[in-house]
């Protein structure tokens, strides 16, 4: 069984956000186009505490509870299932959708009988690729759909030594439009 996770895409990530992607908010239509394929849909939040340390790196974006922390309003959600905080400690990055605080997202997928997770969202470089590195060593077969997924591009290849090591690693890449007729 397969299932889509998609990552991070709120607010904050997007275009006027606190910490904005450049063209963050072109996955939403590519994202909405898939979601209905897909038996088991589940969305991340980034969560985090206004103290958190992880504002040490970055600057404040996703405050639990905050407008920036919303999911962008473009969104279809009426296909999303389970939504994961992650981040809320306040101690951790949480860039990983595995280490969400509210549900465990590994038993979780093990218990309905995924065994292949699609991975999309934001950022390629973070929260994206930890997602679907921490999909493989779960046991997923993991696939990242290259034309869901939107970089930070702090510097010039980020996003490219990024996919490299997950395609190095055993992630597949595939297009949205090869999973049309899924
Ligand atoms: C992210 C940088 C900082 C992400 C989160 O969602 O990829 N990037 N926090």
């Amino acid at each position: 069984m397969k299932a889509l996770i998609i990552v991070d895409v709120q607010n904050d990530f997007c275009p006027g956000g606190a910490l904005a992607v450049p063209y963050g908010d072109k996955v939403v239509p590519v994202i909405n186009q898939l979601s209905n394929k897909f038996p088991l849909v589940v969305a991340s939040k980034d969560w985090h505490p206004e103290d958190s340390t992880h504002f040490g790196k970055w600057p404040v974006h996703c405050v639990a509870g905050t407008k920036g922390a919303e999911l962008h309003a473009g969104l279809k959600t009426i296909h999303i299932h389970e939504t994961l905080l992650k981040g809320t400690s306040g101690k951790d990055d949480g860039y990983s959708a595995f280490e969400a605080s509210n549900l465990d997202f590994a038993e979780y997928l093990r218990k309905k009988g995924v065994t292949q997770l699609y991975v999309t969202g934001i950022a390629t470089e973070y929260c994206v690729k930890a997602t679907a590195l921490d999909s493989l060593s779960n046991g997923f077969e993991t696939f990242l759909i290259t034309d869901a997924i939107e970089g930070v591009r702090a510097k010039e290849g980020d996003v490219e030594a990024a996919l490299k090591e997950m395609m190095q690693k055993g992630v597949k890449m595939i297009s949205s439009s090869e999973l049309q007729h899924i």
